[in-house]
């Protein structure tokens, strides 16, 4: 059976959520299409409206035995990746430490709003670290305690050991702490410069100051 994927990502400097899938796509090492959908311009909405009923990018566009179907939202697509390809050990095989990984998966997936807003991922650039509020603080400290827990716990580089989709989804937040000179401690700096050096960071690092040189971003 022959599949065709392609990830529907928003512009990459700048689309946090895009990168988690991607990062799964890319861990699995299937081959894969992309289009990326310019963000914040007039036409954005209605061009994701294309691909998706959310209105919202990632979509992962899944053609196979004739049929064509999406998926949206970037964790049910690294989700539906890991039901697709068991092989690739998304997730933890212990089941105990499986359900803590979708823990801090949903953590992030459901919280850090005010991290979000302040500190938006703009992944090819170094930008000053601007005046946080309590809430961005505490939600700063809140990751830092999760990371220093489970690199601790799990030894192996990433998050619960090997790599997981608790790695995509916090992948983004990688990204941003680079971006604005977040203080870190030494473990999470080591584990930052190791997701930092994956190859799937540095080429979406390259699309991303690409579209930046190209004033796409
Ligand atoms: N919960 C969704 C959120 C996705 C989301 O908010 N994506 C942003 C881009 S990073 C988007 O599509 N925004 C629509 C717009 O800018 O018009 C997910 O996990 O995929």
């Amino acid at each position: 059976m022959s599949t065709r994927y392609t990830l529907i990502a928003g512009t990459k400097d700048w689309s946090s959520w895009s990168l988690r899938p991607y990062m799964a796509l890319r861990h699995i090492g299937v081959p894969f299409d992309e289009e990326v959908v310019p963000l914040r311009r007039e036409t954005t909405s209605p061009e994701i409206l294309q691909y998706s009923p959310s209105g919202r990018v990632p979509v992962l566009k899944i053609e196979e035995s004739g049929q064509t179907y999406i998926v949206w939202d970037s964790l049910a697509i690294c989700e539906t990746l890991a039901d697709r390809h068991a092989e690739a050990k998304l997730w933890p095989d212990d089941v105990k430490t499986r359900a803590i990984a979708r823990a801090y998966a949903a953590e992030m997936h459901s919280g850090f709003a005010d991290l979000r807003e302040q500190l938006s991922m703009d992944f090819a650039r170094r930008l000053p670290l601007p005046a946080l509020r309590d809430a961005t603080r505490a939600q700063i400290a809140r990751i830092l305690e999760a990371w220093s827990i489970a690199l601790a716990k799990y030894p192996g580089g990433f998050l619960f050991g090997r790599f997981s989709i608790a790695d995509c989804m916090y992948a983004p937040v990688v990204s941003r702490f680079a971006t604005y000179g977040v203080e870190v401690p030494a473990p999470v700096r080591t584990y930052m410069e190791r997701m930092m050096a994956l190859p799937a960071m540095r080429d979406w690092g390259r699309a991303a100051t690409a579209e930046v040189e190209a004033g796409k971003a």
